[in-house]
């Protein structure tokens, strides 16, 4: 199986909801492409003498629902293609999620593991220093994404500051609480895949209590979306991370799985199970999956051999077009991205509004405000795949498109741009 430009993915769906929707060519293509891309050198010295180049980019995609939003990844292979079609993504994330932003997205081409604290903070500075003069409170908001966290996004909002010489505290999101940010933040895209999974199951399956999961992928979004589904009774039977996994239909403590891939440095070492490989655990016998890793693990490959009936994609991309067609005949419902791990965008809109009121919340109140986002969207995107689509032709994601679509069409219409 070759990899698919995931560019081509994110045209290819945008296709399919152009056509749905009968919106001629032009709205297509100006679509299919960003407003704007900006590629920075971002050129610096070693802690060991030497000298070193990273290329950065930050893509700016379409601006018709308001500033543009997204987060940046750090990743040895992202690409100004990928970083393209994730602000695509966006687009079309905070359109369905129902927020006034339009969709950008940045990258550097770094593997910010083998950095020094002192080599990762001039890293940020200079990439944020270089893409200053486009980002701003009601221009383009970063935050946290791949490999990025809070510190990250302070050394943003410092340099920003210091550059434009002023105080905009919402110019990123995903701030330390100190500067802005909320806690919850840290939890809330797994929170919303496990919110958005529960209204699923309970429309398809009769509920989460005893359903199995299987979730790929143990960061943020993965961990958190295990510890909260667990919570709302579903019974977590594997794990895995880049290094492996572990399968145990008995049941595994998302907590204890933690501690395990902190301490030894992946889930695979957890005490009890089979261990299973990071692919393997997409073809187990669950009632629901979590890709929660990286894209494109989901293919015409091995989309016959999956048996979930629910896939949440906590990931952005997990599924490619060709592996959606098959789960549609197969009748494997796929909660999309767009749709599925919108809490982390949701959250920084509350953060976002909080800084420029000079405001503030508490963690369980934006968390309530969350869900209710959740839940409703989830609704949306059913409601609308039940009265206007064919179950055993289209996908949800087909649905969320269409809804997103139709509503950055609709501005941009309003806006005299088509
Ligand atoms: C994503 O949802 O993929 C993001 O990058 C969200 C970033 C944000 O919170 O603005």
């Amino acid at each position: 199986m070759q990899p698919t430009d995931p560019l081509e993915e994110a045209r290819a769906q945008l296709r399919r909801a152009v056509d749905l929707l009968g919106y001629d060519d032009y709205v297509y293509e100006v679509l299919a492409n960003p407003d704007r891309v900006l590629q920075v050198r971002v050129t610096i010295k070693m802690d060991d003498g030497t000298v070193k180049t990273f290329l950065g980019w930050r893509s700016q995609h379409n601006s018709a629902l308001g500033p543009y939003k997204g987060g940046v990844r750090y990743h040895p292979n992202v690409t100004m293609n990928e970083v393209i079609a994730l602000s695509m993504w966006m687009t079309w994330k905070n359109s369905l999620a129902g927020l006034p932003y339009g969709g950008g997205k940045g990258g550097v081409r770094v593997n910010p593991k083998i950095l020094s604290p002192r080599e990762l903070e001039l890293l940020s500075r200079k990439y944020f220093e270089s893409i200053s003069d486009i980002v701003g409170v009601d221009q383009d908001i970063p935050a946290p994404d791949v490999y990025t966290d809070p510190q990250v996004m302070s050394w943003f909002l410092d340099e920003y500051n210091r550059v434009k010489r002023g105080q905009f505290f919402g110019v990123v999101t995903g701030k330390p609480v100190e500067l802005g940010g909320l806690n919850a933040r840290i939890v809330s895209t797994g929170y919303g895949v496990a919110v958005s999974t529960r209204v699923a199951a309970e429309k398809f399956l009769g509920g989460l209590e005893g359903r199995t999961v299987a979730v790929q992928g143990y960061g943020n979004v993965g961990y958190y979306a295990a510890k909260f589904l667990a919570e709302m009774g579903a019974k977590i039977v594997a794990v895995s991370d880049s290094r492996g996994g572990i399968y145990d239909p008995e049941g595994i403590d998302p907590e204890e799985a933690l501690k395990v891939k902190r301490s030894t440095g992946t889930v695979a070492n957890y005490q009890r199970g089979k261990k299973i490989s990071t692919m393997e655990i997409l073809e187990l016998p669950v009632d629901i999956l979590v890709p929660a890793a990286i894209e494109e693990v989901i293919t015409d490959e091995n989309a016959d051999r999956i048996k979930a009936k629910i896939i949440s994609e906590g990931a952005n991309g997990p599924t490619t077009t060709a592996a959606e067609k098959i789960l549609v005949k197969k009748g494997v419902l796929v909660l999309p991205d767009i749709l599925a791990n919108a809490g982390g965008v949701i959250m920084s809109h509350i953060e976002w509004v909080n800084n420029r009121m000079g405001g503030w919340i508490t963690d369980e109140e934006a968390l309530k405000k969350l869900e209710q986002k959740m839940v409703e969207n989830t609704k949306t995107v059913i409601t609308y795949w039940e009265k206007n689509l064919k179950p055993e032709e289209n996908s949800l994601r087909d649905a969320a498109y269409m809804i997103a679509v139709e509503r950055v069409f609709r501005a941009m219409k309003l806006r005299g741009w088509i």
